[in-house]
């Protein structure tokens, strides 16, 4: 086994230009695209890929979609940052919108899913402390093993990948680790009554798609209630059709104390997040005592409002469950000794890889690149299959081809 792929020139010339430039932050495929459109991108020298990364989930409406382009384009050339200093004609329609849309009594925007997890952490010790009258600095947030809530320091201040935090201390406190999907762990963590809240993401995606049992976050929410702790659910990849529901945890019926939302609000045009809470929870906060520069901006929130209605216009949350299911049952029928196991829910799955070659997914991702499929291993052995939502039965038997296919480089 070994890479036989050459670049073109001038994808050279880009290689190197992010080489000599860049931070060397990431490890990208050799590939560089300059267009895209639905379930494709294209490359700079015209060859045509089926995107199954999706812009790690914020895609999901598909590649520059004509409704949210509009309305980007429209909203740009009339009014695009105001700050919060000034109010703009935007922003109070935006948070009734979302807020009917997933039935909260108010919203909090701001930009990167990142932001949106350390907006609920704020929330939910703040809360802790003037609701649930934890003595001042005690308060403890419960979080998941193999967790991915984003890279700032205090949110890799509780990751469990030594990667993610080698060098960077020293960390935020106030976290307490559980393994995931262990309702026995988090019952025991909750016994101390200085825990403010329980941070999870409905499906971990980084950990390579790990889908909990059926009944966890079920279980896990009614735990929280009875401990009187604010169940946070981190759904800035799961969340917004991608899993074939709304929501992932409208899968087990829960309602979020705190539901967190990013990626897809923007349909892959600009960073918008959002953080979504009851009067109790979301009023502790106070006039400047949280916010940021570009949150709540006309332009954003324009975009989300157009971005959301996609979702539901296209039946996108169907569409995933659909396409989804097809997927891994096409996936489920290739008989390889290298592909271990097919897993996921609605349109966010993964495969693992076995081999001997630790390379072998990376090998096999540049296959796939090689017959029009672009994906990205995760974990060394792993490879995540997330196609934006508007992908069809077609599509998806000539994607589940392809694999079959590329796998056979692993020989
Ligand atoms: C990168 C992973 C995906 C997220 C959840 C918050 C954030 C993310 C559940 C932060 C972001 C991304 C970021 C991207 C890689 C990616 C990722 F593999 F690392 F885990 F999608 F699966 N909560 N996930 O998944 O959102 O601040 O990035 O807007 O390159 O870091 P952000």
């Amino acid at each position: 086994m070994s890479s036989t792929i050459s670049f073109s020139e001038r994808t050279e010339y880009y290689l190197t230009l992010e080489a000599k430039y860049g931070a060397h932050n990431y490890h990208p495929l050799p590939v560089v695209l300059n267009r895209g459109e639905g379930v494709f991108v294209w490359d700079i020298d015209g060859n045509r890929y089926f995107d199954f990364l999706s812009g790690y989930s914020a895609v999901n409406q598909g590649h520059c979609h004509p409704r949210i382009i509009a309305a980007l384009i429209e909203q740009a050339q009339r009014l695009t940052l105001t700050s919060r200093a000034f109010h703009n004609n935007q922003l109070g329609e935006y948070e009734a919108f979302i807020t009917q849309y997933f039935g909260y009594d108010k919203v909090l925007p701001i930009n990167t899913g990142a932001e949106a997890v350390e907006t609920a952490i704020k929330l939910c010790r703040r809360w802790g402390y003037s609701v649930k009258h934890i003595a001042e600095g005690k308060a403890k947030i419960i979080v998941c093993e193999n967790n991915f809530h984003g890279r700032t320091t205090t949110l890799v201040s509780f990751s469990t990948d030594p990667s993610a935090r080698k060098q960077f201390g020293p960390f935020t406190p106030g976290f307490e680790v559980i393994p995931y999907n262990d309702l026995n762990a988090l019952s025991i963590a909750l016994q101390d009554k200085d825990v403010a809240g329980f941070l999870v993401e409905p499906i971990q995606g980084e950990a390579g798609v790990v889908v909990p049992d059926q009944g966890f976050l079920k279980k896990a929410f009614e735990y929280c209630e009875m401990a009187n702790v604010l169940f946070m659910a981190d759904e800035v990849q799961t969340g917004l059709c991608r899993t074939g529901k709304m929501l992932a945890c409208d899968h087990e019926n829960v309602r979020p104390d705190i539901l967190i939302l990013g990626k897809a609000l923007s349909g892959g045009t600009i960073p918008i997040s959002a953080v979504l809470a009851d009067d109790e929870i979301m009023l502790t906060i106070k006039a400047g005592e949280h916010g940021s520069t570009y949150g709540g901006n006309p332009l954003a929130c324009r975009v989300a409002i157009e971005s959301l209605n996609v979702l539901k216009d296209e039946n996108l949350a169907a569409k995933a469950e659909e396409m989804g299911n097809l997927l891994r049952s096409e996936l489920t029928k290739i008989h390889s000794p290298f592909l271990a196991k097919v897993r996921g829910m609605g349109l966010l799955n993964a495969i693992v890889i076995r081999h001997h070659d630790s390379e072998a997914a990376w090998e096999l991702c540049l296959r796939l690149k090689e017959n029009g499929l672009l994906a990205k291993p995760t974990h060394g052995d792993k490879i995540r299959l997330a196609p934006p939502l508007v992908i069809d039965r077609d599509q998806v038997l000539e994607c589940a081809d392809i694999i079959r296919k590329s796998l056979s480089v692993l020989e």
